[in-house]
């Protein structure tokens, strides 16, 4: 009975396996939003991926416009979503990197920047 419940599943099993696979996690969207200008340095930056990580392998790096890093280098990781408390800061662009291990074990990386207004 066992045995044939799970040969039932097996295929199934496969066919999610593999067209997740091919779904990497991506930057969904993050806060700062990519791209934007706030009105004011944020307290920390946010992003959404459209996989679940592993914390132990997935972190945000931040550097103001002066190319400091600003972030605490204490990335928090809940399901898809990261984020990491800055150290107060100025105006202008900041460079926001990420890299990321997906719980299906594929890496990937990026960046953008956003910008502080005077
Ligand atoms: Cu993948």
């Amino acid at each position: 009975m066992r045995k044939s419940t799970l040969f039932g599943i097996l295929p199934l099993l496969l066919v999610l396996a593999t067209s997740e696979s091919s779904a990497h996690a991506m930057l969904d969207h993050a806060e700062p939003r990519v791209g934007n200008k706030v009105a004011a340095a944020p307290r920390e930056v946010t992003l959404w991926f459209t996989q679940k990580l592993e914390p132990a392998f997935s972190a945000i790096t931040v550097t103001d416009s002066a190319g400091q890093r600003v972030d605490t280098g204490k990335t928090r990781v809940s399901g898809s979503q990261m984020s990491v408390s800055l150290r107060p800061g100025g105006s202008g662009t900041y460079h926001v990197m990420w890299h990321v291990l997906s719980v299906d074990t594929h890496a990937s990386d990026g960046n953008f920047t956003f910008d502080v207004a005077q």
